[in-house]
C-alpha cells in the first residue's frame, strides 16, 4: 500500500524544519509499504491538487498530523480526502485531546476515519496493517499498565531514521538561484537544512498552559548517547558530501530537565567530534550552571530557546512557572551570550497581572539584557490544559473551539486587566519594536565585538524571525525588508568582504611561506 503523510501549513511562515513525527511514522512502517512525505510548508498544494496526487499515485491511507493552532486547515483537508474516497487516520497532540470532534462524535461533522491518541510509536504498524486489509479500526490507542496509565515508548532502542539518504530537497532553506553560487562559498552553503533530533522525551514541570506534561507524560525517557550521537555523525557526512549545512534542532521540551544526563550527552558529542550547530528549549532555571553552559558551546549549541513568559513573577506563579525566576533572566543571557550563544525568549502577553503597557515594560527590561532574538504570544487555552479547564470553569472563554475559528493573536479568553483588543495591541507593539531596523541595528552594535559570523548570522536570524509576525511570504516583502535595513547590512558585508580577504592574503602568504622552507 502507497501510504501519504501530510502535515498542513500554518498559513503564517515557510516551515523552518520538517516535522519528525513524519520520519519517525516512516521509519516504523512495516516492510511492503511505501511512504511518501508532504509539508504543506515547504510545498504548497491546494486540496484539489492534494486529491489528484492521492488518486494518480494510488494512495490507500493518509496520516494527518497537526497541532491544535492547524487543525481547521487539517479537518479541510481530511475532508476533501475522504470525501474522494481516501481513508485518513489523524495523530498529534489536538485529535489526542478532542477525538470526538475528528470522529463527529460531538454534534460536529466527522473528518477522519481512525484516529491515533498519545505517542504513536508502538501502534502505528498495527494501523498500516489494519488499514491495508481493510480493517481500519476508529481508535488507536497505547497499551494500558495495570493503573490505567499509557506504556510509553521506551525510546530505547530508538528508531533509524536514515537521514543521509532521505530525500530532504522540499526543507532546503536556500534559494534555487543562489544554490550554485552558495556551494562555493566557504565549506559550501549550497542548501541548509534544520533537522529536528530528539533526545528524550516528556517534562515533569507542569506549567498550567502547556499540553507537554499530559500528553508525554511526567516519566522522562532519553535515547542512549551512542544513538544520538550516530544520527549525528551521519547528518554531519551528508553536509560534509553534499557541500551544504545541516543546523539540528533538539526538540526535547527541556534538554537540561537532567543535568547529569545532558552534560554526559554533550561530553560524548564532543569526545566523538559530531558537533554541529544546533539549537535547544531549555528553561531559565537550569541555565545558570557555567559547567554546563560552556559544554554547551563547546558540543555546538548556538541558540537557546527559552519560554521566559514574563517578566512579572505574579504572572508566573499564576500559571505554575514559579521556578523560572524573571530576575534572572539578565545573569543567564549574559552567560551564553558571553559564550556566542545567543536566546530565543518567548513571552506571553494577556497573562492574568498584565495591563496595558506590558509590551513598553517588557522590551524596557530586555533591550537591557545582552540582544536575543524575542517572540511575543498570548495566553492560549489549549484543549485538556490545566489554563483551559479554570477559564472554563470560570466562565471565561469567549471561542471556547477557538481552533475551529482560528484568528492569530486574538485572544480566546477574557483577560482580567486588559481587553482581548488590548493584549492584540500590545503583541502587535512588541513585534514592531523588536524587529524595525533602528532595533536590529542596536542588537548588531550590542555585539561589535564579536567574530562577523556571529553578527551576519544573528542579523539573518533577525529577518526570518520577524516573519513569524509579519508575513514575509513573497519576494516583495524580503526586498522591502533589506531595503529597511540596508545600512546594517552595507556594514556588516563590507567588514564580511575586507575580513575575507585578510584571510585570503594571510593563507597565501603562509602558503608562499611553507613552499620556501619545502625547497631550502
Ligand atoms: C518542534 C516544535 C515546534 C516547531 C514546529 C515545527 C517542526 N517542524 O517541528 C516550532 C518551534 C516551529 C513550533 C511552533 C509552535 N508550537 Co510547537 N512544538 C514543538 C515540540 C517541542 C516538538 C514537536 C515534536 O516533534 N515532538 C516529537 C514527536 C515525536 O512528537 P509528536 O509530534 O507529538 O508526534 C507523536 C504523536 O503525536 C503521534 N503523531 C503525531 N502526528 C501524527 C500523525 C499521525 C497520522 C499519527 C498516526 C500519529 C501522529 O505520533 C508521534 C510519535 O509518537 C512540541 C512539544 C513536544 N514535545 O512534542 C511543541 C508543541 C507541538 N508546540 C505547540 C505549540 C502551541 C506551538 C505554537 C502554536 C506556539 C506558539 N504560540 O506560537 C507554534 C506554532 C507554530 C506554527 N505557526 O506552525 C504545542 C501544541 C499544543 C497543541 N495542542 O497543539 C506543543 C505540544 C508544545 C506545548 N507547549 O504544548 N513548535
Ligand atoms: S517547562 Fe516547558 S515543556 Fe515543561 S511544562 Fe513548562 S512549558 Fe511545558
Amino acid at each position: 500500500m502507497k501510504i501519504l503523510l501530510y502535515n498542513p501549513d500554518n498559513g503564517v511562515t515557510r516551515n523552518f524544519m520538517p516535522h519528525l513525527w513524519m520520519f519517525l511514522l516512516q521509519s516504523l512502517t512495516p516492510e511492503g509499504h511505501e511512504v511518501v512525505l508532504i509539508d504543506g510548508n515547504a510545498k504548497a498544494m491546494t486540496r484539489e491538487e492534494l486529491v489528484e496526487f492521492c488518486r494518480e499515485e494510488n494512495v490507500g491511507l493518509v496520516g494527518i498530523g497537526s497541532m491544535t493552532r492547524m487543525v481547521a486547515r487539517a479537518y479541510k483537508v481530511a475532508d476533501s480526502l475522504r470525501a474522494a474516497g481516501i481513508k485518513v487516520v489523524m495523530g498529534g497532540p489536538h485529535v489526542t485531546e478532542c477525538p470526538d470532534e475528528a470522529l463527529g462524535k460531538d454534534g460536529g461533522p466527522r473528518h477522519a476515519d481512525a484516529v491515533a491518541l498519545g505517542e504513536a510509536d508502538e501502534v502505528w504498524a498495527d494501523i498500516v496493517t489494519d488499514a491495508a486489509s481493510g480493517e481500519l479500526k476508529e481508535i488507536y490507542q497505547p497499551k494500558r499498565d495495570e493503573k490505567g496509565n499509557d506504556v510509553k515508548p521506551s525510546l530505547q532502542p530508538y528508531p533509524h531514521i536514515p537521514w543521509e539518504t532521505l530525500d530532504l530537497e522540499q526543507f532546503s532553506l536556500v534559494p534555487k538561484m543562489l544554490k550554485n553560487v552558495l556551494s562555493k562559498c566557504g565549506e559550501g552553503w549550497g542548501k541548509f537544512f534544520v533537522v529536528p533530533i530528539e533526545t528524550g522525551r516528556g517534562c515533569p514541570y507542569g506549567c498550567e498552559f502547556c499540553t507537554v506534561t499530559g500528553f508525554f507524560g511526567d516519566s522522562i525517557r532519553f535515547r542512549t548517547n551512542e544513538s544520538v550521537i550516530e544520527e549525528l555523525l551521519r547528518l554531519k557526512n551528508r553536509a560534509r558530501k553534499e557541500k551544504g549545512q545541516v543546523a539540528v534542532f533538539f526538540i526535547d521540551d527541556n534538554l537540561a530537565i537532567n543535568k547529569k544526563r545532558l552534560k554526559s550527552l554533550l561530553r560524548d558529542i564532543i569526545a566523538a567530534d559530531a558537533q554541529l550547530p544546533w539549537v535547544a528549549q531549555i528553561s531559565a532555571n537550569l541555565l545558570g550552571d557555567e559547567e554546563l553552559v560552556d559544554l554547551i558551546a563547546e558540543a555546538g549549541g548556538k541558540w537557546i530557546f527559552i519560554g521566559m513568559e514574563s517578566i512579572d513573577p505574579a504572572n508566573m506563579a499564576d500559571v505554575n512557572k514559579n521556578f523560572s525566576k524573571p530576575a534572572n533572566y539578565k545573569d543567564v543571557l549574559d552567560g551564553l551570550a558571553r559564550r556566542n550563544i545567543y536566546a530565543i525568549t518567548s513571552f506571553i502577553f494577556g497573562m492574568d497581572n498584565d495591563t496595558v503597557g506590558v509590551a513598553k515594560r517588557t522590551i524596557t527590561e530586555i533591550e537591557n539584557w545582552s540582544p536575543g532574538l524575542p517572540v511575543f504570544g498570548q495566553l492560549t487555552p489549549f484543549p485538556a490544559t490545566p489554563l483551559y479547564t479554570r477559564l472554563e470553569k470560570s466562565g471565561r472563554l469567549q471561542r471556547p473551539k477557538h481552533w475551529l475559528d482560528f484568528a492569530p493573536f486574538v485572544m480566546a479568553h477574557n483577560p482580567l486587566k486588559m481587553t482581548i483588543e488590548e493584549a492584540k495591541n500590545e503583541t502587535f507593539s512588541a513585534w514592531a519594536r523588536s524587529y524595525s531596523p533602528e532595533r536590529n541595528a542596536e542588537a548588531i552594535e550590542a555585539i561589535a565585538g564579536t567574530p562577523i559570523q556571529i553578527r551576519i548570522g544573528h542579523l539573518v536570524a533577525r529577518l526570518f524571525f520577524r516573519g513569524i509576525y509579519f508575513p514575509q511570504m513573497n519576494k516583495r516583502s524580503w526586498f522591502k525588508l533589506l531595503f529597511q535595513n540596508r545600512k546594517t547590512i552595507f556594514r556588516l558585508t563590507r567588514e564580511g568582504l575586507s575580513t575575507w580577504r585578510i584571510a585570503r592574503r594571510n593563507k597565501l602568504r603562509s602558503s608562499i611561506n611553507d613552499s620556501i622552507l619545502n625547497r631550502s
